[in-house]
């Protein structure tokens, strides 16, 4: 079954893109934790970084450097920013297609304090 991020690549869900060429896109993420929440994500749908092959490894750069020039024209990257990518359940990861979170505008808390455990 295609993944949501299939669907809205396909245009069959509505998203606000940033970016679209024909390896990767980015989006606005539907539940923004700061001003700036981008997702960027491979047309090819690769379910998790696991699942990432040798051939795939230029599209993964492809995703840092389009994050690297969203960050810029959304105007965070001076003043910094987080890239994350959940991978599978104890990552966190909610959509089975592998996809960067961009998020910036405001000071974020430390990283170790989302992975403090839950119980
Ligand atoms: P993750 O937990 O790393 O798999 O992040 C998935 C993100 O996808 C989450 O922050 C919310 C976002 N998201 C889920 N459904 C939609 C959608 O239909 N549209 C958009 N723009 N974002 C979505």
């Amino acid at each position: 079954m295609a993944s949501i991020f299939e669907m809205i690549i396909a245009g069959e869900i509505p998203a606000e893109f940033i970016h679209r060429d024909k390896e990767v896109v980015a989006f606005r993420d539907i539940n923004p934790v700061a001003p700036v929440h981008v997702l960027v994500v491979p047309t090819k749908p690769i379910p998790t970084i696991d699942d990432v092959t040798d051939a795939d490894i230029p599209v993964v750069g492809r995703m840092y450097a389009v994050a690297r020039d969203i960050a810029r024209s959304e105007g965070v990257a001076e003043q910094g920013y987080r890239l994350v990518m959940n991978c599978r359940d104890h990552g966190g990861q909610e959509v089975p297609h592998l996809h960067l979170h961009l998020i910036g505008g405001r000071q974020l808390g430390p990283m170790v304090g989302s992975c403090v455990d839950p119980d």
